[in-house]
């Protein structure tokens, strides 16, 4: 028994040791969606091993301790209470070491998910009922939202209506966006692709076809995009 506790007790010691090791890694810019990757990898992984042990340990004592005959009352040593509360405490005082690791390591990815990097670009969100619009500043508006690789993107959003919810799942971001104040996400995208977002608070009827589409796209075709897009704004301004 003692040795299963000690397996037990050195798993937990294996997890946080690696754990803080894997913390110290990264460096320039955090990106919230690997961080949050990682997390979400390092729980699976915590929960299935804790899960295999209980599981060993519990198929273990019901073959060993079963009644071999109806008339079997049992004879387990009885134990003091210092074993007692021993046996009680160690196991839980292992499982909240984890749990404590756990959220700490969750606080700090929080915290990179609210600390908006200095150089970030700015796009206004709103969200209507039933569409969103990305504002790029000088008048250019889009009903698709155009991010440039390698650069941080904050994105305020907000609501003239219902309460929305906007999502991008492949960044890992999702907030609500509603009446009367302004929220905030921020992404990093680091590889040019089309990604999709979606508004994920039930706000009507058409609710289901409120998404659209996350143009990653590479530095130079956003620069000139963008350029584009504000001479023609332009041009409409002056009618
Ligand atoms: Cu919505």
């Amino acid at each position: 028994m003692t040795k299963i506790l000690s397996t037990i007790y050195g798993f937990a010691c294996g997890l946080l040791l690696t754990g803080a090791a894997r913390a110290e890694e990264g460096g320039e810019l955090p990106d919230p969606a690997a961080g949050w990757d990682h997390l979400w990898r390092e729980i699976i992984i915590d929960i299935t091993i804790i899960g295999v042990v209980f599981g060993i340990a519990a198929i273990y004592m019901m073959i060993r301790y079963r009644a071999k005959n109806p008339n079997d009352v049992g004879s387990a040593p009885k134990l003091t209470k210092a074993q007692a509360i021993a046996w009680a405490m160690i196991p839980a005082a292992i499982f909240m070491a984890d749990d404590f690791f756990l959220s700490a390591k969750g606080w700090t990815l929080w915290n990179v998910y609210r600390r908006v990097p200095d150089n970030a670009m700015e796009i206004k969100v709103t969200g209507y009922q039933w569409y969103w619009e990305f504002d790029y500043g000088d008048g250019v508006v889009t009903n698709e939202l155009n991010v440039p690789v390698g650069q941080p993107v904050v994105l305020r959003m907000t609501s003239p209506d219902v309460i929305h919810s906007f999502f991008i799942p492949a960044y890992r971001v999702k907030e609500d966006v509603m009446p009367g104040r302004v929220t905030y996400i921020w992404i990093n995208p680091r590889t040019p692709g089309t990604f999709i977002s979606t508004c994920t608070e039930y706000c009507g009827t058409a609710h289901s076809g409120m998404y659209t589409n996350v143009n990653a796209l590479v530095r130079e075709e956003f620069d000139s995009w963008l350029v584009e897009a504000k001479a023609e704004a332009a041009e409409e301004a002056k009618g």
